[in-house]
């Protein structure tokens, strides 16, 4: 039997060949670290009263639930005190929360602690959004411009899948690789090496419940995509969790669409922690990410809650998106 590669024996050979920082090692051993702690909490949620709402709203107005408050406290205590954090901009958090001042502190973390937290209470998938920057600004601690930066600066993103497996899936912008949680060893196990998304797929993931408000070349797309006696027809396959859907298409191609609305013209999904670490993933695997008007890695970031339409997923059916957006009609 060869032994399996665990999580962190990778991100040593990484460090090791790519003389990637080791803080960076650190600080991915720490979210791997965090994942197992949420893979076992959102596993058992219901047994212990763990599931519904806290009755509140959170920073972007979404109803909260007791996952997502807990999940958002663990995020916080797993890098409040390693040192390494300077900030963490989290989407259960009004503002940018200060973690540690000083010269070790040179990182910030920007989560989706728990994406999807609509399923929770229907053991539907989940998961952990994350982007990891360095800090810019110079003074002896951060402020919340440290968080404002394009994906194009991200040092490391990834995401945790809590499903039929919890896997935890990262980049540090040369290869991604995915592990799968071995809970009987308590281990993430290299399982998925050097993830590379499909040219093309099969499937489409978006809320055609908004069809009517979206651009009418957008329909003409999904009109375009849903039409079953064609050879471009997709499968449409909608989690309601951005980190599941954008997983099956990192894996077997496909797109994921949240296109603007009516009511919401700067789509739904939040760029600093949820379009910009997916779209540095997807890039990496060679996807492509786009708002529909510039590459998600480039937009610039003004707030930290700050929204964006996102078109992820295989080249070509981005592409495709594209060419509908700007005529109407397939090329
Ligand atoms: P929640 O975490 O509030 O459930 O939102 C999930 C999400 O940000 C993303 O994961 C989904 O793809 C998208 O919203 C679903 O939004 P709609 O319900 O509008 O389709």
């Amino acid at each position: 039997m060869n032994l399996p590669t665990t999580f962190n024996g990778h991100l040593w050979q990484q460090h090791r060949r790519s003389e990637q920082p080791i803080e960076i090692s650190i600080l991915l051993t720490q979210m791997g670290f965090a994942a197992k702690v949420l893979a076992q909490e959102i596993s058992r949620a219901a047994l212990v009263g763990n599931l519904g709402l806290v009755g509140e709203k959170n920073a972007t107005g979404d109803a909260q639930k007791k996952l997502d408050v807990f999940s958002n406290q663990i995020m916080i205590d797993a890098f409040s005190n390693i040192g390494l954090v300077a900030a963490i901009a989290s989407e259960e958090l009004d503002q940018v929360k200060l973690i540690e001042c000083g010269q070790q502190a040179q990182y910030i973390l920007c989560t989706d602690p728990l994406d999807g937290s609509s399923n929770t209470d229907t053991g539907s998938a989940v998961g952990t959004i994350f982007g990891i920057y360095r800090r810019q600004t110079t003074g002896y601690c951060s402020t919340e411009a440290d968080a404002l930066q394009p994906g194009t600066e991200l040092v490391a993103a990834g995401y945790v899948l809590y499903g039929t497996s919890t896997m935890l899936v990262y980049s540090t912008g040369s290869r991604v690789d995915g592990f799968t949680l071995d809970p009987s060893l308590g281990e993430f196990l290299l399982s998925h090496e050097n993830i590379r998304c499909p040219e093309t797929g099969k499937t489409y993931s978006a809320n055609l419940s908004y069809y009517q408000e979206w651009h009418p070349h957008i329909q003409n797309f999904a009109d375009y995509l849903g039409d079953r006696k064609s050879h471009a027809a997709h499968t449409l396959r909608y989690s309601g969790a951005l980190v599941a859907d954008v997983h099956r298409c990192l894996l077997e191609g496909g797109l994921y669409f949240y296109p603007p609305t009516e009511d919401q013209p700067d789509g739904k999904l939040r760029l600093l922690y949820e379009c910009a670490p997916l779209a540095f993933l997807v890039e990496q695997a060679g996807g492509r990410a786009t708002s529909g008007q510039a590459r998600i890695m480039e937009l610039e970031v003004t707030s930290i809650h700050q929204r964006s339409p996102l078109v992820i997923g295989s080249q070509s059916a981005v592409d495709l998106y594209q060419t509908f957006l700007e005529q109407g009609k397939a090329p």
